[in-house]
């Protein structure tokens, strides 16, 4: 007879979590499901299957090492329907659990398909985040301008993170944004320690063979499969980041460099959205500070884990499912073809591109400023630049990525995410990087043969949006440098700007 059957999604692979809270091993049992339906909904990069696979298999083995039952349903067994609905169907209707238990997934259409289900489910929320649906629903109702920066406050408060006794935070500012901008300059980075890596196991090898034979053609390879699969693991790459990477990372946060996918960034994304570490447990290691990190680097770390996630998860909710559909500049370009590839002769994009096939990784500032800003100046649908993400990277969950890309990269949400677009011309680029050097494009020049599309992008966004973004104070400055360019110059530019999307439309795929 099976009291309770906990249902564990391949994001929530925490023991800890409130789907175990009464857990009885001799009473309950554990399910786990891999289904075709999730590695297909959208293609994906055969470096992220392969690490959900291998860390559902290791959270698996795990529990029964804790003498816990689990019921496992395997891609490539025969008997698997091959959907979260088919196989929840299927455990239920062989076990007959009084109940099933499940956690929130990360995910509304999943969370939909359970809801919907004819199955007695009770779904428990998941206390892995920081700001309970509820807190971010009273912030959000009693803020009239409730945007990060004020969210950010109102956790570091509500959290005692970097603030002292009189309420005030640590050092005497809220953020160190100023301190974070450096780039490498003409020497370019100093030593970079590489995140750890895991040689695979067994249990990680059989996967890669698994995803080789089922998603040949999917993109990315598998040779080099060094990432952390196991909580153990997890927290080994925790600690390793907040030693020997976290005294940089603020300083160079911003930074972007040939060859380097990672630089001085924590690479914990993974992991942490998997479940297999907490958001706790990254602040307390940043916050202990091991190396003695300036205090740029821990406020700037423990932004990221208290402020953007945590706003960024309570967006998703508070708004989805309408929040998907949002288009509030109209974009309507499909993403250009060499998003898959990196066959572009923009070096910075191939170079962004590169990483992300090799690694199913690019870091923030790639993401947000060379992958992002070139769909958001070209105006390519948002909804598509989230569904590259979830293709590409090893570390998107639905929640993450809908605000991530359709509202903070693409400025989809009309102001939710950011209260103006992430737009910048190449110039940025060529401060930030060593990639315009070697590009056969010049970020200064907007028109004439060797233009920056980039540049050139940048001055059609801000004309063609001009009605929209020219009375935002954020904007004032562009807005005037736009006003300085004679009409002849724009008419130029809005025609080189219209050929470029002429042409990687017609190129472009999907
Ligand atoms: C991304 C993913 C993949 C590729 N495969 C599975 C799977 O086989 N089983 C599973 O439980 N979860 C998988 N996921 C994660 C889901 O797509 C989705 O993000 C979560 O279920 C949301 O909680
Ligand atoms: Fe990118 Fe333009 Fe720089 Fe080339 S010149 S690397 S396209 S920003």
């Amino acid at each position: 007879m099976l009291r309770h059957l906990i249902v564990v999604l391949g994001d929530q692979l925490d023991d800890e979590s409130a789907a175990f809270d009464g857990f009885d091993a001799k009473q309950d049992a554990i399910l786990q499901m891999e289904v075709r339906e999730e590695a297909t909904y959208i293609p994906q990069h055969k470096l992220r299957l392969a690490f959900f696979f291998s860390a559902m298999r290791h959270f698996r083995a795990m529990q029964e090492s804790k003498h816990r039952r689990v019921f496992y349903s395997r891609i490539d067994d025969p008997a698997n329907r091959g959907s979260f609905a088919g196989e929840l169907s299927r455990w239920a209707g062989a076990l007959l659990p009084q109940r099933l238990i499940v956690l929130e997934p990360g995910d509304w259409r999943v969370r939909q398909l359970l809801v919907k289900l004819n199955l007695p489910i009770e779904i428990r929320e998941d206390r892995h985040f920081l700001c309970p649906h509820a807190t971010f629903a009273a912030f959000y109702g009693e803020h009239r301008h409730p945007v990060l920066g004020t969210f950010y406050r109102f956790m570091r408060r509500r959290l005692g993170v970097l603030i002292e006794s009189d309420n005030t935070p640590t050092g005497g500012a809220w953020n160190y944004d100023p301190q974070n901008r450096a780039s490498f300059g003409r020497q370019g980075p100093p030593p970079i320690p590489s995140p750890k890596r895991f040689a695979p196991d067994s249990t990680t090898i059989e996967v890669v063979h698994l995803v080789e034979r089922l998603f040949p053609g999917n993109p990315g390879r598998l040779d080099g499969f060094t990432l952390p699969v196991t909580r153990d693991q997890a927290l080994a790459s925790l600690a390793d980041f907040v030693t020997h990477r976290l005294y940089n990372f603020g300083k160079y946060q911003d930074a972007m460099h040939t060859g380097e996918p990672v630089l001085f960034h924590s690479h914990l994304s993974g992991p942490l959205n998997l479940h297999l570490l907490r958001p706790r447990e990254v602040v307390e290691a940043a916050t202990a500070n091991p190396s003695g990190a300036p205090l740029n680097s821990v406020e700037g770390l423990v932004r990221q884990i208290i402020g953007w996630r945590e706003f960024v998860r309570g967006v998703y909710w508070h708004f989805m499912p309408d929040y998907a559909d949002a288009n509030a500049l109209g974009a309507e370009l499909p993403v250009p073809r060499f998003y898959w590839t990196g066959e572009t002769d923009m070096l910075c994009l191939a170079e962004a591109i590169r990483h992300t096939i090799d690694h199913a990784y690019a870091h923030h500032i790639e993401r947000l400023m060379v992958l992002g800003l070139f769909c958001l100046l070209l105006g390519v649908r948002p909804y598509d630049v989230h569904r590259w993400h979830i293709s590409m990277f090893w570390d998107a969950i639905d929640w993450v990525s809908l605000p991530n890309a359709l509202g903070m990269s693409q400025h989809a949400d009309g102001g939710i995410m950011g209260t103006k677009p992430y737009v910048a011309s190449g110039n940025y680029i060529n401060r930030m990087s060593d990639y315009c050097r070697r590009c056969r494009y010049n970020p200064r020049n907007a028109t004439g043969h060797d233009a920056c599309p980039f540049t050139t992008l940048y001055w059609d966004f801000l004309a063609r949006h001009e009605p929209r973004f020219a009375k935002n104070r954020r904007m004032t400055y562009p807005y005037q440098h736009l006003a300085r360019k004679k009409p002849g110059e724009i008419a130029a530019i809005r025609r080189r700007a219209d050929r470029l999307k002429e042409r990687l439309t017609a190129e472009a795929f999907l």
